[in-house]
């Protein structure tokens, strides 16, 4: 018998994210055209950058880059998606607390399931932004309602049995023999389709009325994909031309504006995508079809990660923001948002290294080599750091420098994560209607803590990543030049 060709964990996750995009492109016809868009978008953006254009990714890591998100009801439920995408090499990273970063009804708290090594992260780095509700939440829920959802999450099955077999024996084995893999696909795929089966119609009304995220979770007997979003190098353009197809977009590209600096963090923007036939069972058992409005299309482009310090520093402009833009339109939100932002952050990379608000890699180029190119003139300096010593820290673009010892060069670190504000826009943009929340109870408390526990396993610090990353490549470049890392 031939050798069976096994499909390590990368593999199932690279696979496992065009299986998605191609089921969902076929459910949303508008994410088609989005893609469609993004491919034209990134392909010129290149065609005008050249080399620069891929400083925050490759472009085949960019175009295969894709984010989903997912919704479900309970701690049972998201420790089994847990073990679906760890099969898959995608740790739970970061929490995200969506019940106060809003101000609508929006009863979720989330986390997201990625690759954490920079190897895994360039090999593929699909990710899925993933919420759950939080029922003893009195603000949202009755006791009645709280029990009756109880029971209905308690009694639906999300991922069958062999799908949570095959998950912990790729964990286990580092991948699986191609026939697992085939099956293990095919069930994680339909696991996140839409499902036709009819929804009971009085209920989900009933939790509709509370909030609408409630219903698309608790109210089916499923989940599903709710959107998969593609990057763009240039998310304005990317803006201006779905626009231009007569598709409309939300107001505004959410998260940091358009400056000329360094970009950093994450620009997000999206469209409501068209209401879908489903069918419902009503109270005297008939069965009607109606539409739902749930699902969207969502685009991103992301930039450098920021330091705890540039967080900070990001989370107050956005403050001073709200406080000064209150009633204004859109542009001049836009015009003081520029100004906070421009006189916040530096205006080259090289400086938001040297304040320590960024984080960067230190890399050993060659002296042509594009791969981790330096962004210009400045010092090479971590947060509070300095160089290996002995490397030569000139960061003049590419030149040659024959016979000289190897530069350290300076690579940005990609922002991976979320930004709990936008999630919140993102909901928020779903709904239509505000639900009811009553703020004058007490919310259940819910931290990282308790979302470990809920994910039964440890649930990492996206600060703490994009660190490591930064000490293991000083490591490796120390290594390399035979001096002591800094
Ligand atoms: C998730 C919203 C968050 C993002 O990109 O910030 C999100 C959801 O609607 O389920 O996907
Ligand atoms: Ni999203």
């Amino acid at each position: 018998m031939s050798q069976e060709k096994f499909l390590g964990s990368w593999e199932l996750r690279a696979a496992f994210a065009r299986a998605l995009s191609d089921m969902y492109g076929k459910e949303v016809p508008a994410y088609t055209t989005l893609l469609e868009v993004s491919r034209e978008v990134n392909a010129d953006f290149v065609a005008a950058h050249g080399a620069d254009a891929e400083r925050l990714g490759s472009i085949d890591r960019v175009t295969a880059e894709r984010h989903g998100a997912i919704r479900v009801g309970t701690p049972a439920e998201i420790s089994q998606v847990a073990r679906v995408f760890g099969a898959m090499g995608m740790r739970p990273v970061g929490f995200y607390d969506l019940r106060d970063a809003s101000s609508s009804s929006v009863p979720v708290i989330s986390t997201a399931f990625r690759p954490v090594d920079r190897a895994e992260l360039a090999r593929n780095p699909f990710r899925v932004f993933t919420s759950m509700l939080v029922p003893g939440d009195r603000r949202f829920f009755t006791p009645d309602q709280e029990r009756r959802l109880d029971e209905f999450l308690a009694a639906r099955v999300l991922f069958p049995p062999e799908l949570l077999l095959l998950a912990d024996r790729a964990a286990a084995e580092g991948g699986l023999p191609a026939s697992g893999a085939a099956t293990f696909l095919l069930l994680a795929t339909k696991a996140f389709e839409l499902s036709r089966e009819p929804v009971d119609q009085a209920w989900y009304r009933e939790l509709e009325a509370v909030s609408a995220v409630a219903a698309d979770i608790g109210g089916v007997a499923s989940t599903h994909i709710n959107h998969l979003t593609p990057r763009v190098l240039d998310i304005d353009d990317l803006y201006a031309r779905m626009t231009a197809r007569g598709i409309t977009m939300i107001p505004a590209v959410q998260g940091p504006p358009r400056w000329d600096g360094p970009d950093v963090l994450l620009r997000q923007t999206s469209f409501r995508a068209l209401a879908e036939p489903r069918t419902f069972r009503t109270a005297g058992g008939e069965i009607v079809e109606d539409a739902l409005r749930v699902r969207f299309g969502e685009v991103e482009a992301r930039g450098i990660a920021l330091t705890r310090d540039g967080r900070s520093a990001y989370d107050a402009a956005v403050a001073e923001l709200d406080e000064r833009a209150a009633g204004l339109d859109e542009a001049g939100r836009q015009r003081i948002g520029r100004e906070i932002w421009e006189r916040t952050f530096p205006a080259t990379e090289a400086e938001l290294a040297a304040r320590g608000l960024g984080f960067f890699t230190y890399e050993l180029a060659d002296d042509d080599s594009h791969d981790a190119p330096p962004s210009g003139p400045g010092p090479v300096a971590g947060p509070g750091r300095t160089p290996a010593p002995g490397a030569e820290t000139g960061t003049d673009h590419g030149s040659p420098r024959p016979g000289r010892a190897p530069r350290v060069v300076r690579a940005p670190v990609v922002y991976e994560d979320f930004l709990p504000r936008s999630a919140a826009g993102i909901f928020q943009s779903n709904l239509s209607d505000e639900g009811a929340k009553d703020s004058a109870q007490a919310g259940a408390e819910r931290d990282a803590d308790w979302m470990e526990g809920a994910l039964g396993r440890e649930l990492a610090d996206p600060f703490e990543l994009y660190a490591r990353q930064v000490d293991e490549s000083r490591e490796a470049a120390a290594a390399t030049l035979g001096v002591a890392p800094q």
